[in-house]
């Protein structure tokens, strides 16, 4: 494998993220002068540059402490939300990262700060520094900031949700059938990052059919059970309604739940569907529960309380991904840093009924087994993969992977020898683990490992294949090396001792600047095209690529001046039915 320098980065990453959180924070004093090199799991870190524009109240003056002017605080505190806070917390009090509370910090003092931040550490904090992301004097301006107490952003309860809720087209004025020409089905809502935008494609065609304004960053659509509704969630807590059915789709419905979010998902439980819809928040930390065909809000409810294990008050525990239950009328919601992922029955929200299933810290993506049964989640930073049975709604597994495993969903097949399994690829490593997810027809190898693939490199985000489908793509967009970044790896699923393929989707783009990272491969529902975003910086080109699954040759190459920063792609039919 090419990517010798990577791999090396990798395994010093991974042997010490594991002594991370062990490790005391004085500790690493002699080691701060000697430059550690930022890993892409270290990249990939939450970004809160939501949360950072309202105004926050700056610390009062305390004696000894370097004071900040009202600009210098807020401009630290933009850097602090846009780069620290993912791993730090937003009140200091330490997530993936260590604790920054004033205690510790005034202990360590500013130049140690100051060196920290420059040079970072061999536990995973990023070379700020060195790498040439913050200048000297954006440096000493956080070193004084961490010596000051750390603002605290507002809650945001039922009166902010409320106030923010708008029905642009109530139910009434709705069409009681679809009243567009378009193959609902095989569209595809597609995340344009930087706009704030979805692109709604056609399948067949590959036209754009509309772009449709959403909340700031726009992360991920999902798709109400009956195929009629698309929510779309941005950083900053918006949601969008978008009523697929009228001519053309149109925003029916509008809300903000909180201050930063990342997930939204819709009641799917037969007898329920598109009744409920479900967003969490990273910030305020709690979920809202609201009326499927409205965002009416009903119910809020906070995540703030005890970790796993430890049993240690958290203060802002994230809401990360969330499925719906096709056994149950129940959401499964993750909290990431109490490490619990919450079975939420809807069947009555007055007397509402919350399950706790205690897994491991750091949970964030996942998805369902092909059964639709197993839900199986990462537990990103303890390379973990957590599975829970929806049915019996409890945990059956926790199993090790490799480094930082990202899911997205994962990937169903059939292996030739070991049954159905369930694949992720990693952030911190380049292998893929395939998990058998068959307790009755394969019981000796259920909620195992049962084969590990070697990919092209670490920094891989999604991983992707289709029932109909022989094959698996693997992407690889932060991995270090350029080549790998703009290409995906096939694997044969049908020969898996088989080297893998590498398809140069960048170079089948026809672009020719910047980095064109390959994000997320996305199904037509037919199941015989791959759809793969060509993620370019936003005043670069981007493109879509279009890949035949039976020949792994370039069908077609989508470019449109509007299709700035491509990411997610979410096709109706494969979304609504958790068909990865
Ligand atoms: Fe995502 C899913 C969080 C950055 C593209 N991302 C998710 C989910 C979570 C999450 C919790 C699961 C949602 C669910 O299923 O309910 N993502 C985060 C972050 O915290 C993080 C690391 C940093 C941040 O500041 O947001 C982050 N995500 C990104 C990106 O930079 C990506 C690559 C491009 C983009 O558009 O933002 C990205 N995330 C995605 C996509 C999914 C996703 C495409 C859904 C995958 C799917 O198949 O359903």
């Amino acid at each position: 494998m090419s990517n010798t320098l990577f791999k090396s980065v990798g395994i010093v990453a991974i042997a010490v993220g594991s002594m991370m959180i062990a490790q005391a924070y004085g500790a690493e004093k002699t080691d701060t002068k000697k430059s550690h090199q930022t890993s892409p799991a270290g990249k990939y870190q939450p970004n809160l540059d939501s949360l950072n524009k309202g105004t926050l109240d700056a610390p009062g003056v305390v004696q000894g402490i370097p004071a900040l002017s009202k600009a210098e605080f807020n401009k630290a505190n933009r850097i602090y939300f846009e780069r620290c806070a993912g791993c730090h917390g937003v009140l200091r009090k330490g997530a993936t990262g260590k604790p920054l509370t004033t205690k510790i910090t005034r202990e360590r003092g500013f130049e140690n700060l100051r060196d920290f931040i420059t040079f970072g550490s061999p536990g995973g904090m990023p070379n700020w520094g060195d790498s040439g992301v913050l200048t000297k004097a954006d440096i000493s301006l956080m070193a004084k900031y961490l010596l000051n107490e750390p603002p605290v952003p507002p809650e945001y309860g039922m009166k902010e949700v409320k106030a923010s809720w708008k029905v642009m087209v109530p139910v009434s004025k709705r069409p009681t059938k679809q009243m567009n020409k378009l193959d609902l089905d095989n569209l595809f809502s597609v995340t344009l990052r930087d706009t704030g935008e979805i692109a709604l494609i056609d399948g067949a065609t590959k036209e754009i059919v509309q772009v449709i304004k959403t909340g700031f960053a726009v992360h991920i659509s999902r798709i109400s059970a009956t195929g009629r509704y698309l929510f779309t969630i941005g950083r900053d807590a918006k949601i969008d309604l978008i009523d697929l059915f009228m001519n053309p789709p149109t925003r029916v419905a509008e809300i903000k739940v909180g201050l930063e979010a990342r997930s939204v998902e819709t009641s799917k439980m037969k007898g329920w569907e598109d009744k409920y819809a479900i967003a969490g928040d990273y910030w305020p930390p709690q979920y809202v529960i609201m009326k499927g065909d409205t965002l009416e809000p009903l119910k809020i409810i906070g995540t703030r309380g005890m970790t796993v294990g430890t049993q240690e008050y958290h203060p802002e525990p994230r809401v990360a991904a969330i499925v719906s239950s096709h056994f149950k009328p129940e959401f499964l919601v993750n909290v990431k840093e109490t490490g619990k992922v919450l079975a939420v029955d809807y069947s009555d929200l007055v007397n509402l009924k919350v399950t706790t299933i205690e897994t491991e810290r750091f949970l964030h993506d996942g998805g369902f087994d092909s059964s639709g049964r197993y839900f199986l989640t990462a537990a990103n930073a303890k390379n973990t993969i957590v599975v829970i049975d929806t049915k019996e709604t409890k945990l059956v597994k926790m199993i090790k992977v490799g480094a930082t495993p990202h899911p997205g969903r994962g990937a169903n097949f059939v292996h030739p020898k070991f049954g159905p399994v369930w694949a992720t690829s990693h952030l911190g490593d380049d292998t893929i683990s395939l998990i058998g997810t068959d307790p009755k027809g394969h019981p000796k190898q259920a909620w195992k490992v049962v084969q590990t693939l070697e990919g092209q490199g670490g920094g891989s985000l999604f991983i992707k294949t289709h029932p109909k489908s022989r094959y698996l793509y693997v992407d690889t967009p932060l991995n270090p090396d350029a080549e790998i970044a703009s290409s995906v790896a096939v694997f044969d699923i049908k020969n898996l001792k088989k080297e893998y393929k590498v398809l140069p989707i960048g170079e089948w783009s026809g672009i020719t600047e910047g980095v064109r990272r390959i994000v997320q491969g996305e199904y037509n529902k037919a199941g015989t095209e791959i759809w793969f975003s060509v993620w370019n910086a936003k005043d670069q080109e981007s493109a879509i690529v279009v890949v035949n699954d039976k020949t792994l040759k370039l069908v077609k190459v989508i470019k449109d001046k509007r299709l700035v920063t491509p990411t997610g792609k979410f096709n109706v039919y494969n979304t609504r039915n958790d068909v990865y």
